[in-house]
């Protein structure tokens, strides 16, 4: 079992095992809209501790979308509805390492007098406000850093926690597209078929039940595609809708397929949720660090996958970006 994992553990990740199985009360939180990876992750850690006879809380400043819902079924995902934290002597965020990342949480936590450790491959904050970390920079997924949690203190993951491990791995490799995708993550995925998951029936979970105006959404926003750089950066701006609110799109899609022109290195998803601010998402198909790029508007993220909220409209927003991408391209042309 577990052949396939990293067996490897830092010093820092001895320490922070210790933390995780050592507190008898656990909130598990993530970021604002948790994701897949997040959501994953903490379906699998709060099953480890669990059996171990830890209490555990899951609280979240938002629920999981209904896509999760073979999770959200039989794991109890708290949302935030400004209540008091539940009694805990440890807070364990997972896939972020910033306690703002927890939105409307963070007051509570940051006044919180618990212990704090991260379990996190995004790249770590500059100045160190946890306890301990369990992090990995290379870990495909949090998720999969939480199977080698469960690896290195000799538990099996049941059913449904390497249904949350999956997901982890699905959903932050682009369903092992990405360059993420190694071999640590291609043999764990096979463990967990082996422990029962069914590809398929996950894949029709999370990616097979859109809503029928999805085409459309998805079609709108392609036909607003731009190309810039010599048709190396593609912009996809979504401004806001006639309503004047921010337009729902799942945008994946859309990414992917812009994502699938030879020329295009990076995209750039710019959508607008107020008359003064909007959301990128960044994505990079080669070496271009869009963390780098997402850093420059108070942002961050990973290489090829980022993001940040930026001050301007639509329009405003994408100038700003174009200039700022194409004077990263300069530096490295020059
Ligand atoms: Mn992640």
């Amino acid at each position: 079992m577990h052949a396939s994992l990293h067996p490897i553990l830092s010093d820092e990740q001895v320490a922070a095992l210790e933390v995780l199985t050592g507190a008898p009360r656990v909130i598990l939180t993530g970021h604002v809209r948790p994701d897949g990876d997040c959501i994953g992750a903490q379906a699998a850690l709060s099953r480890l501790l669990q059996a171990r006879g830890q209490t555990v809380h899951i609280l979240n400043p938002d629920l999981p979308e209904t896509r999760y819902s073979y999770l959200s079924n039989d794991v109890t995902y708290g949302a935030d509805e400004g209540q008091a934290l539940p009694e805990h002597d440890l807070i364990v965020l997972l896939d972020c390492s910033e306690l703002s990342r927890t939105g409307s949480l963070a007051e509570r936590f940051e006044a919180s007098d618990a212990q704090k450790v991260i379990v996190d491959h995004h790249v770590l904050p500059d100045v160190m406000w946890w306890d301990a970390a369990f992090h990995d920079q290379t870990a495909s997924s949090t998720g999969l850093l939480v199977a080698r949690i469960a690896a290195a203190i000799g538990q099996e993951l049941d059913t449904l926690s390497a249904r949350g491990v999956f997901t982890s791995m699905v959903t932050d490799t682009g369903w092992f597209k990405y360059s993420n995708t190694d071999a640590e993550t291609l043999g764990l995925a096979s463990e967990l078929v082996r422990l029962g998951v069914d590809p398929s029936e996950m894949f029709q979970a999370i990616y097979q039940r859109q809503p029928d105006h999805h085409p459309r959404s998805v079609g709108r926003l392609l036909s607003g595609v731009r190309y810039e750089s010599g048709g190396r950066l593609a912009l996809l701006p979504l401004p806001l809708g006639s309503d004047g609110r921010p337009q729902v799109v799942d945008t994946d899609d859309a990414l992917d397929l812009v994502r699938s022109v030879e020329n295009v290195e990076v995209v750039l998803l710019v959508r607008q949720v107020t008359s003064n601010l909007c959301k990128l998402s960044a994505r990079s198909k080669t070496t271009f660090n869009v963390n780098r790029l997402a850093q420059q508007f108070g942002g961050g993220g990973h290489v090829k996958a980022s993001g940040a909220t930026i001050e301007g409209n639509v329009t405003e927003v994408c100038q700003q970006l174009v200039t700022a991408v194409d004077s990263m391209w300069e530096a490295v042309d020059a």
